[in-house]
């Protein structure tokens, strides 16, 4: 039986690069176009696991950097059974960051390699597309302060951006870069382009397992 599934989108980039903007606009032109789209955001705030990550974000409680970690990527498992399910339904899921913020925030923290980071989400189900979401620290900085989270420091921000460029070498993924410095329109045309052209063609193809 022709398998009608919906693909997996995520768009992925350091603070400020306009991510959820960009997820909104092209949740609109999907449908606008006829093809059933849905949106989700990592972290998930909303369930129990996601309301303690929200308390270590807003600094409101202290996690060991381990122990965080793993409640990041717990709670993408937590929805993969959703996730699969409109998958399935032949929805097309846009995704507010996944596993690749996961490893790039904590190895951008002292004493976490790459390798470790990535070993809790491997198996999630595979995006089809990721789109990074490029902007220089400079051109960051010119989008105005940020804000009061944790993680929310130029620095640190820097060495997430050197941890996306490594796992950006990774060729089992379909990283496409986008220039988020390009106006919000020219942002957008470029991103709907590349996902229509993943929706169509996933449709025909099973979905994979992330770093498996
Ligand atoms: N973040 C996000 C992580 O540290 N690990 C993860 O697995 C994910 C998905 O949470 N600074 C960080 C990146 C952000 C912060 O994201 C919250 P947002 O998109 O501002 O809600």
């Amino acid at each position: 039986m022709a398998c009608t599934r919906g693909a997996l989108i995520v768009l992925e980039g350091v603070d400020k690069a306009g991510k959820t903007t960009q997820c909104k606009r092209l949740l609109e032109a999907l449908r606008r176009s006829g093809r059933p789209a849905e949106m989700m955001r990592f972290p998930d705030r909303t369930t129990a696991i996601g309301q303690l990550i929200s308390a270590y974000l807003e600094k409101k409680s202290d996690l060991e950097d381990h122990t965080v970690h793993l409640l990041f990527s717990a709670n993408r498992w937590e929805l993969v059974p959703l996730m699969r399910k409109k998958l399935e339904q032949g929805i097309t899921l846009i995704v507010d960051r996944y596993a690749f913020s996961g490893v790039a925030f904590t190895s951008a923290k002292p004493g976490f390699c790459l390798d470790w980071c990535m070993k809790a989400d491997v198996g999630l189900p595979k995006p089809d597309l990721v789109m990074f979401l490029q902007l220089s620290p400079a051109e960051a900085s010119l989008r105005g302060q940020f804000g009061e989270e944790r993680y929310e420091t130029g620095v640190f921000q820097s060495v997430v951006q050197q941890r996306f460029e490594e796992l950006r070498k990774d060729s089992s993924i379909n990283w496409q870069v986008i220039d988020a410095s390009q106006s919000v329109e020219d942002v957008h045309k470029n991103i709907t382009t590349h996902s229509l052209n993943t929706v169509d063609t996933a449709h025909n193809l099973p979905l994979g397992e992330l770093w498996k």
